[in-house]
């Protein structure tokens, strides 16, 4: 049995019934394999032991009480995973599915995506079981009033940076900074996704999702292709999901299909990203409405949202929402490309399959590393008590995804997996991590 084989073994028996972490470790530690083996050092100083193992992990209780009076308790996570380049950095998560695993998993993840992107920050992630559908905001003040007032103590603007994630925008993000500053007497940037009226960075709210077709766009330019003139099938209809439907229809590409967890929606005339946003951003409510606006598209309930014809397939919804069914419909139906603005939403097996029916694959950790990228833009700009424009952001955000493109292409083909942007990405996010962590000694 090799290291590699080793590591991965420990992490299944000690980290039982934590499928999605041992799934993202898995596929980051097989990509590394070739990189592990011509550097025995790693295993001397057992890298890979530690970098499997969170620095620290806060557990905690949040109780609030809602609108009726009765008292609620949900449970509070922070995983702070790895801090050798930088900060522990990553999102809060609010789903009812959220547990040690999912954090853990995220987490994981986020470390070589930070790295990715070339800019100091290290990895962390953090969330609650606590579900804000159908909550008043009332409610949502409470949750996040108490939810921060055993987070603060872990965090900071040089320590632990927290952002957005499923469930929480900026209304979330608005509530948690009120009660750190309330806490704390601190007006810092300890948090991003924040108001542009109190430290927030304009193109924030886009970066996830334009970065992701910056990323599409660099991989398609790369078999000399190009957005303009495709059909593009995108999950969910959050934030990543609407902002890579807006970027897609800039450069002339055709969006047909959007979902959320009840089911989707196909319009044949293409979306109408203004009705989604109503829907969406203002009302809070379902995507099946869209169908009752734009008389052009149908309402399916349920899955089923990747077996529409596309050229290019956005998963922008949760992890493993793209399973070996839904990949071999799309090549079936002729997709060529397959990007990632979700963490983890096609499964290994079907990753495989894609990749070896010759469609290009994006793997999340390089694709939607935009946002994260822009986060550590707006901690750039709070240190520097200064604003940039639009204009300046969205500029650096599109050469940070050139870069990131570069690097995870570059990486594969020294490696002799031309082409193949999961191990590219994942070698390319270790390597810095890794060199930081030899330089600091055993920590
Ligand atoms: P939002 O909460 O804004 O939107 C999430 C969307 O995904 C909604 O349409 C939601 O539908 C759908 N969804 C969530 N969970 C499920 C589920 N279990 N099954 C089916 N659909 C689901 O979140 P974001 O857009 O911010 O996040 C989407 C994905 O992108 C996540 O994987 C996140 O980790 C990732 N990501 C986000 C970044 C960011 O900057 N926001 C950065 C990088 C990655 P419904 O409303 O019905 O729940
Ligand atoms: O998964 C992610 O990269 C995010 N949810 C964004 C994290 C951040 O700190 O902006």
């Amino acid at each position: 049995m090799d290291y590699v084989e080793r590591v991965l073994q420990t992490v299944k028996e000690k980290n039982p019934a934590q499928d999605e972490f041992i799934q993202a470790v898995t596929e980051v530690l097989n990509s590394l394999r070739p990189v592990i083996e011509a550097n025995p050092q790693f295993e001397k100083v057992a890298l890979l032991e530690r970098l499997t193992i969170p620095e620290r992990i806060v557990t905690f209780r949040v109780p609030w009480v809602d609108d009726k009076g009765n008292v609620q308790v949900n449970t509070g996570y922070r995983v702070q995973f790895n801090s050798a380049i930088g900060p522990y950095k990553g999102g809060l998560r609010l789903h009812p599915s959220v547990n040690l695993g999912i954090i853990k998993f995220l987490g994981f993840e986020q470390i070589f995506k930070n790295s990715l992107t070339g800019l100091p920050i290290g990895g962390g992630k953090g969330g609650s079981d606590f579900d804000p559908k159908g909550k008043s905001d009332n409610e949502v003040m409470a949750f996040c009033q108490s939810f921060m007032t055993e987070l603060y103590r872990h965090i900071g603007a040089d320590t632990d940076v927290p952002a957005g994630d499923i469930g929480v925008g900026a209304r979330e993000i608005g509530f948690l900074y009120g009660q750190y500053k309330r806490l704390t007497g601190l007006y810092e940037g300890v948090l991003t996704g924040k108001g542009l009226t109190y430290g927030g960075s304009l193109a924030r709210k886009e970066a996830t999702g334009y970065g992701l077709v910056y990323f599409l766009d660099e991989m398609m330019k790369a078999k000399k292709d190009k957005i303009k003139g495709k059909t593009v099938v995108i999950s969910g209809s959050g934030n990543v999901a609407i902002y890579a439907c807006e970027k897609v229809q800039a450069l002339g590409g055709k969006v047909v299909a959007l979902s959320d967890s009840n089911g989707w929606v196909y319009d044949k005339d293409g979306i109408n990203l203004d009705v989604v946003k109503d829907i969406k951003e203002v009302k809070r409510g379902r995507i099946k409405e869209y169908a009752e606006v734009c008389k052009s598209a149908e309402y399916h309930e349920g899955k089923g949202i990747w077996t529409v014809k596309c050229d290019v397939a956005l998963p922008c919804a949760t992890q493993n929402e793209l399973l070996i069914d839904d990949a071999k419909a799309l090549v079936a139906n002729g997709c060529k490309y397959v990007a990632e603005g979700a963490n983890m939403p096609t499964s290994l097996d079907a990753t495989e399959y894609l990749q070896e029916n010759g469609v290009a694959f994006a793997p999340g950790k390089a694709s939607n590393a935009g946002g994260v990228a822009t986060s550590a833009l707006e901690m750039s700009q709070n240190s520097m008590r200064l604003a940039w424009t639009f204009e300046e952001v969205d500029e650096k955000l599109h050469n940070i995804m050139i870069g990131i493109h570069k690097s995870a292409y570059d990486y594969a083909k020294e490696y002799g997996f031309e082409g193949n942007y999961v191990v590219g990405a994942n070698i390319a996010g270790f390597m810095k991590v890794a060199d930081a962590m030899m330089a600091q000694g055993v920590v």
